[in-house]
């Protein structure tokens, strides 16, 4: 009956939409983190994901059409692991998805925020997505019911971290895991492009949201749960020490910088099993 149904799909012939609330959600997910696997296994164990990490229900007309982003630099470890979880989390969700694994090249300072913009640009190129998650690479969401579709303002999402004790360490934080749709990323003209190293561009991102009038929606502390995968700091992403100065100046700033004005170069668009590896080269800091 499934190849039946996904047959159907391919063919173009109508099916009917997915129920408002999925029936496959279930609730808290006991997450623990190992990573005794490959990344062919996760591959078999997600057999309708298709090439460059795209799924849709095979039963049904999807509601959503969420792309996944990912900013990412030699975290290959963290990928994985990511990929196993979120994977199944989605498909549990009935959603329409996409991966893209934002690869910044070289070894020049990081700028994760400009990786962010430019896979929001590269992700709208494949397909009109009704909601962006721009999703930090090592956190792995612990309860189902997180749905991962947009709110009607731009949704902080990773709002209860086991790191900062399940609560939100301060009130106006807009890190980690965020959802906007392609209508609030254009109202605040995307994200900075001007954060080099660790640190301050997500809370500018969250200036930018009530610059342009909008205002931060949240899911619960139960329902945003998160686990941090342990690591060690990362080379070429030391602490940005301009950071206080810039994000004094993000109400001068943000109309002339962001997704309006954003330099890079694409070097490769891979297609891989479980998600579209882009590569780009972000520059440097003028
Ligand atoms: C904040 C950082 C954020 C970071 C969170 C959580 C700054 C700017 C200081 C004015 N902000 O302190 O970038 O996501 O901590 O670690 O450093």
């Amino acid at each position: 009956n499934l190849s039946r149904l996904s047959k159907a799909h391919s063919q173009g012939e109508n099916l009917t939409y997915c129920p408002k609330t999925s029936p496959l959600i279930g609730g808290r997910i006991n997450v623990r983190i190992h990573s005794n696997f490959t990344m062919q296994e996760v591959q078999r164990k997600n057999p309708l994901v298709v090439r460059g990490g795209r799924y849709r229900p095979p039963d049904c007309e999807a509601r959503h059409r969420t792309a996944i982003i990912i900013p990412h630099r030699d975290r290959e470890h963290h990928l994985k692991v990511l990929l196993y979880f979120l994977h199944p989390f989605l498909q549990r969700q009935q959603l329409n998805y996409g991966f893209y694994v934002i690869h910044q090249a070289g070894n020049y300072t990081y700028n994760k925020a400009k990786l962010m913009n430019v896979g929001f640009r590269e992700a709208m190129k494949d397909e009109d997505w009704d909601c962006l998650f721009f999703h930090d690479v090592d956190l792995i969401p612990e309860d189902n019911r997180n749905t991962y579709v947009c709110d009607a303002n731009p949704k902080h999402v990773s709002v209860a971290i086991d790191k900062f004790g399940y609560e939100l360490p301060y009130n106006q934080v807009f890190g980690g895991v965020t959802a906007l749709s392609p209508l609030h990323y254009l109202k605040m003209n995307g994200f900075p492009n001007n954060y080099w190293g660790w640190g301050g561009e997500d809370d500018d991102i969250g200036d930018r949201v009530s610059l342009a009038g909008m205002s931060i929606s949240r899911p619960s502390l139960k329902v945003g749960r998160y686990k941090m995968i342990k690591h060690k700091l990362d080379k070429g992403n030391n602490a940005n020490t301009k950071r206080f100065n810039l994000l004094r100046k993000t109400r001068q700033t943000w109309k002339q910088d962001g997704m309006n004005t954003v330099e890079s170069r694409v070097i490769s668009r891979e297609y891989h099993p479980l998600y579209t590896n882009i590569t780009v080269d972000v520059g440097t800091k003028a």
